[in-house]
């Protein structure tokens, strides 16, 4: 029986997987590398560093420690300007509706974002007093999809794992919540996101009459 939500942040609540997107290709082009389709979904749910190495692995080159984090402040910095613009009309579809129907139905919600850029993200898109818990980069050790930062938000919550249903746009996120013991719901296609027990564009389509 699901007792508690843990939502995912960039590509659930809101658009920031795009930027983060838009800021690694113009990373990767400055190492004469052309990001797809198909390296952005790797990416998603990654941290900084981990996307950085694969991005140099799939660039075939290399960078000195100095650079490397170099290179990580530029993104970062590319990333904030668009952080930067947003406010509350950037949450996607139906997520205002979604956390009502949440909160009146006296569900715990908990976030648990790879980001460190969590929190800021959140009183950007004014969601900051939706959560019981947040959890996000800065708060565990391991990455998605290492577990740690579902079974923290669990914790935090005070809900057994198997009573958490994980709602994540990332392949490493579904991968994270189901070797923490958790169901997932995956935001995206299928093809994209397998052993989400169900796949939706965007949370205005989660039926609450299916909580359970
Ligand atoms: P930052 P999520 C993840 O957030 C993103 O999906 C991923 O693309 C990003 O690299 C990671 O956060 C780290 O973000 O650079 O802001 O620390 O989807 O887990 O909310
Ligand atoms: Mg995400």
């Amino acid at each position: 029986m699901i007792q508690a939500l843990i939502l995912d942040l960039d590509g659930v609540l809101c658009d920031t997987a795009h930027f983060h997107y838009r800021a690694w290709k113009r990373l990767a082009e400055s190492y004469g590398y052309a990001l797809t389709y198909e390296n952005n979904e790797a990416l998603k749910g990654v941290s900084r560093v981990d996307s950085l190495k694969r991005i140099l692995q799939w660039a075939q080159t290399d960078l000195s420690p100095e650079q490397f984090e170099a290179d990580l402040v530029l993104k970062n910095n590319w990333y904030l300007e668009m952080v930067e613009q947003m406010s509350e009309a950037d949450r996607l579809p139906g997520v205002g509706a979604f956390v009502q129907e949440a909160q009146r139905r006296q569900i715990p919600l908990a976030l648990g974002s790879a980001s460190k850029n969590a929190r800021l993200v959140l009183e950007k898109i004014q969601l900051s007093g939706a959560f019981q818990a947040i959890v996000d980069a800065s708060q565990i050790l391991n990455g998605k999809p290492h577990p740690e930062t579902f079974l923290t938000a669990a914790q935090l919550l005070g809900t057994a794992p198997e009573h958490c249903l994980v709602f994540e746009d990332s392949l490493a996120g579904i991968q994270a919540a189901l070797s923490g013991g958790m169901q997932a719901i995956g935001i995206g296609h299928a093809s994209d996101l397998p052993g989400a027990k169900l796949h939706l564009n965007h949370l205005g389509e989660y039926d609450f009459a299916d909580f359970s």
